[in-house]
């Protein structure tokens, strides 16, 4: 399953392949209000915007396409179109502000942005400051030149760029806990790797299956979900753009979702809204993104007589690499390392341990860490294995158990939150003098970001003020970031070199 021909696109494998094997009219994308899009209609339009990449922008094989958009079906049709045109797309997230834009911008070098209408106007500005020769087209507008309208004049039909297996497909950026963002680079092969590893083995979508996912598509948990898992099955997959749990729910029980992917979160607030009975006609249901705590797994498994996919992935190694499903799952473990993957804990050292000792998770399978141009690869990558960044601890019969994040990443509600990047914009008020940010322990939302902030002298830390930074924040972070727990301090614990000390913040918030 592993073994790929020299050349490969992927994107004949997503959609070509499927539509020649299911059949064009079956559906293969849904919105919450009835739209469906059929294999057949999905592949039309990737095709025509490829078209419209190769014959109107001049893309040539190797150019960098940036697509800004939250999930709808001609997201799907861009992102398939990019990699047809044979270039490389680079998902980012549409809650994403200009200054977050701007590295990864400055970084990837997009020749062209594909972007819905609705989040043009960071696009905008980045070019304006720092990409003058990006060409920015919009879709879903009511513009002349809107991509949706461009496309009519099309051809249905598009020969795939003959790229190789070993062609990067796709920039995916993550935010690092330095606050400035790394892009990881992944392969035509590695789209298709993630399904015949954790797709094949433990997910197991069927043709028949409608799948949900609240994840963004720049967020690969969803892109894995909606797109490759699901299309490489032949499923269909309901696109919603934002939803509430309770909403989520809602759909669900009104589309006949059979496969749910979500964060932790969004389960236990089902849970608590009482809505719990919408979710019965799944026959799958998958999280990742955080610890599910087991308490939540077994209230689950008591409410729907459903065992929960759980997992573990990265954005450094695309998808999920430990899991389990079915009569594997052990409670309490996130699983065991997916067919295909390897995995071990090492000391501080680098030297594995045994059985019953917390250490660095480290990983090593068919899809790994490629960092783009950037230093902290070093970090990641160690003799071979990948370094994610967690804590676990494995049991004699090889099952993983989570323990904590390694470095100062906050996880809330299925989002990877870099603490600096959130003290980096606490720090451009002008009343703050400085900041620690840290991740208080949350049952809901697994953690939320809590800013300790030291004021000049004179300005009083009250309720407005706090309001005031967690405006502040969402002006210049996409507003999941902002600092939701705010507390004023004279100053900010440091050791005698003057090194924050955020160990001594998070003692605070934990106790
Ligand atoms: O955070 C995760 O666990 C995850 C899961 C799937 C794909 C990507 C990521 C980051």
């Amino acid at each position: 399953l592993l073994d790929y021909p020299d050349r490969l696109n992927a994107a004949t494998e997503l959609i070509d392949v499927p539509t020649a094997l299911h059949g064009a009219d079956r559906p293969a994308l849904r919105t919450p209000d009835g739209t469906t899009w059929t294999y057949g209609e999905l592949q039309t339009r990737a095709n025509q915007i490829a078209h419209v990449l190769v014959d109107d922008l001049g893309l040539v094989t190797g150019n960098r396409v940036l697509l800004r958009s939250p999930n709808n079906p001609w997201t799907v049709a861009a992102w398939l179109g990019v990699l047809k045109a044979g270039g490389i797309v680079v998902t980012t997230m549409a809650a994403l502000r200009a200054t977050e834009l701007t590295p990864i911008v400055e970084k990837t070098r997009p020749a062209i942005a594909l972007v819905d209408h609705r989040f043009v106007d960071d696009v905008h500005a980045v070019r304006d400051a720092s990409a003058p020769g990006l060409t920015v087209v919009t879709f879903g507008g009511d513009a002349d030149d809107d991509l949706t309208r461009r496309v009519l004049t099309k051809a249905a039909d598009f020969a795939a760029a003959d790229t190789a297996a070993d062609d990067v497909a796709l920039f995916s950026p993550t935010s690092g806990t330095t606050g400035v963002p790394k892009v990881t680079t992944h392969f035509h092969r590695d789209i298709l790797s993630i399904d015949n590893t954790f797709g094949r083995t433990t997910l197991r979508l069927e043709p028949d299956d409608l799948v949900a996912c609240t994840a963004p598509f720049a967020f690969t948990f969803g892109l894995g979900m909606l797109v490759v898992f699901a299309l490489r099955a032949g499923a269909c997959a309901l696109l919603t753009e934002k939803v509430t749990p309770v909403e989520l729910a809602d759909l669900v029980a009104e589309h006949g979702v059979t496969a749910l992917a979500t964060a932790p979160t969004a389960y236990k607030q089902i849970l608590k809204s009482g809505r719990i009975g919408r979710l019965g006609g799944l026959r799958v249901a998958v999280t990742a993104g955080e610890h599910m705590p087991q308490a939540t797994w077994e209230e689950l498994e008591r409410e729907l007589g459903l065992r929960v996919i759980d997992g573990i992935g990265a954005t450094e190694m695309l998808h999920i690499f430990i899991s389990a499903a079915g009569d594997d799952i052990r409670p309490g473990a996130t699983g065991r390392p997916v067919p295909g993957f390897r995995a071990t804990i090492l000391d501080a050292d680098g030297s594995e341990v045994g059985p019953g000792v917390e250490g660095r998770l480290a990983v090593i399978g068919p899809v790994g860490c490629r960092y783009l141009d950037d230093e902290r690869q070093r970090g990641y990558v160690v003799n071979g294995w990948n370094i994610t960044g967690d804590t676990f601890l494995r049991d004699d019969d090889g099952y993983f158990f989570y323990r904590s994040r390694t470095d100062n990443m906050i996880v809330s509600s299925g989002y990877n939150i870099g603490g600096p990047e959130v003290e980096e914009a606490l720090g451009t008020h002008p009343d703050v003098v400085e900041s620690g940010v840290v991740g208080r322990p949350d049952a809901d939302r697994g953690a939320v970001v809590c800013a300790f902030v030291v004021l000049r002298d004179g300005v009083s830390g009250d309720d407005a003020k706090a309001e005031e930074l967690q405006q502040h924040v969402k002006e210049r972070l996409a507003a999941y970031k902002r600092p939701r727990d705010i507390r004023f301090i004279p100053a900010l614990p440091r050791n005698t070199s003057g090194k924050l000390q955020h160990f001594k913040l998070r003692q605070i918030v934990e106790s």
